[in-house]
């Protein structure tokens, strides 16, 4: 596969990057006056996350800024996705800022410009202040204009020098996993709660945008939602309605209030009395323009309403996630969405995959990696040749990092990092991506 696609297939002004997160790689947890998040809290109760670890060193990323800027120049990428600690910047998520925190995002993003990289932020990639979640945290509404006062803090003092800002990373996850399923932080099982979260979300994204642009924010603002192609696993019309059903909650609850302003109302039926309390106006400030929307693929789902579809019958590879391979979903996600929706530019906002690598005389040979990634990136051409407009690819992940509750047992990383020394390799998958992205124009 990787002899097929190469970097100039793709327009000159595309943008490849890699990305990562503040929790998942930073560490210094309780350092320079940064407060507690809910993913702190989270890690704490036993039996949450699988290897029982926690955020504290992570990959001390706060502390090895610098060589991991180095370590990504190295890899001749454009651009680099991270994301901010709330409660660094901003110790209760609301009140007072912290100065220490904002000088370590400042340093991290003059690094970034200083070595030619573009810096794409992010503001929530899930790590929720605690001193939020005892008020109620995302179900709380008054959540959401802590998040405007914060998102317009970050901007006041990056805007100038980020070429892009995004509000949420994968609000479903944080409230289907975080608030339905309750295997993440903050661990709540309630549907009801999980769509009056996703709505808070869905409104602080849009009111956070309309403030940004207000002040003068010359950022390309948007959002990231992590997205399937869903298909039936037969034929059968219980298949299919469930198909629908589930593309519905997953997709379509977040892109239609987002690029249409209003909720789809078969899920709105299916959802019944839980469905959110929505107030006047809220659906026009949800559906802000967006300058771009961020799309997170893995994998792709197979709908079935009887017995769980076998994914070890299909054929393909299968990640260690559990994720089947399936780089066609892509392509067809993305002229799905062409097609359904009047879209801004698109970006691959992550792409990855885990699997188990083994160190061998200082050498990663992580060829399926390398092949999930380069499969992908195909995948994007070929739906750019269909017509789907598409700015840019970013991969998931720069390194190994924690893996939420799968702790440090799944690595996403094409740099493996060695967690008892911090010592980083650059994986065959990281080298394929720096050789692909040589091959110049
Ligand atoms: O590690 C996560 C990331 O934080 C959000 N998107 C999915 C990744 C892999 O699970």
């Amino acid at each position: 596969m990787t002899a097929l696609i190469s970097k100039p297939d793709f327009p000159k002004n595309f943008t490849w990057g890699v990305a990562t997160s503040a929790f998942q790689i930073e560490g210094a947890s309780n350092t320079d006056g940064k407060g507690p998040s809910i993913w702190d809290d989270f890690c704490r109760v036993p039996g949450t996350i699988a290897d029982a670890s926690d955020g504290v060193v992570a990959c001390d990323h706060y502390h090895l800024w610098e060589s991991d800027l180095d370590l990504i120049t190295d890899l001749g990428v454009d651009a680099y996705r991270f994301s901010i600690s709330w409660p660094r910047v901003q110790p209760l998520g609301s009140g007072a800022f912290n100065e220490a925190g904002f000088a370590f995002y400042e340093r991290l993003v003059d690094g970034m410009i200083a070595r030619g990289l573009k810096p794409y932020l992010t503001l929530n990639h899930w790590d929720l202040p605690s001193a939020l979640q005892a008020q109620g945290g995302w179900a709380n509404r008054d959540t959401v204009q802590h998040f405007v006062t914060y998102a317009g803090e970050v901007a006041r003092r990056l805007g100038d020098r980020v070429t892009s800002i995004c509000t949420h990373n994968e609000p479903w996850v944080v409230a289907v996993l975080g608030h339905e399923v309750g295997n993440f932080a903050p661990g709540i099982k309630s549907r009801a709660v999980m769509l009056q979260v996703a709505h808070h979300l869905l409104l602080s994204h849009g009111m956070a945008l309309t403030a940004l642009r207000a002040q003068g924010c010359k950022a390309s603002l948007g959002i990231v939602l992590n997205m399937s192609h869903t298909q039936a696993a037969t034929e059968s019309e219980a298949d299919k309605e469930q198909a629908r059903l589930d593309d519905g909650k997953g997709l379509r609850w977040y892109v239609d209030p987002l690029l249409k302003g209003e909720y789809p109302a078969d899920v709105l039926e299916h959802f019944g009395t839980d469905a959110p309390r929505v107030l006047p106006g809220d659906m026009e400030l949800i559906a802000a323009p967006l300058d771009f929307l961020g799309v997170n693929y893995y994998f792709r789902c197979m709908a079935s309403a009887g017995a769980p579809w076998d994914i070890n019958a299909s054929g393909h590879d299968i990640t260690d996630m559990g994720w089947e391979v399936y780089p066609p979903g892509l392509t067809a996600l993305l002229v799905r969405l062409h097609r359904d929706y009047s879209l801004p530019p698109i970006l691959i906002t992550e792409n990855g995959a885990a699997f188990q690598d083994e160190m061998v005389d200082a050498q990663v040979h992580d060829v399926r990696r390398q092949s999930y990634i380069a499969s992908h990136i195909a995948a994007v051409r070929e739906a750019m040749q269909q017509g789907v407009v598409v700015d840019g690819y970013f991969v998931w992940s720069l390194l190994d990092n924690f893996e939420w509750a799968s702790g440090y047992e799944k690595r996403f990383g094409i740099v493996r990092v060695d967690y008892d020394t911090q010592q980083r390799t650059l994986k065959d998958s990281a080298l394929w991506y720096r050789g692909f992205l040589e091959a110049r124009p």
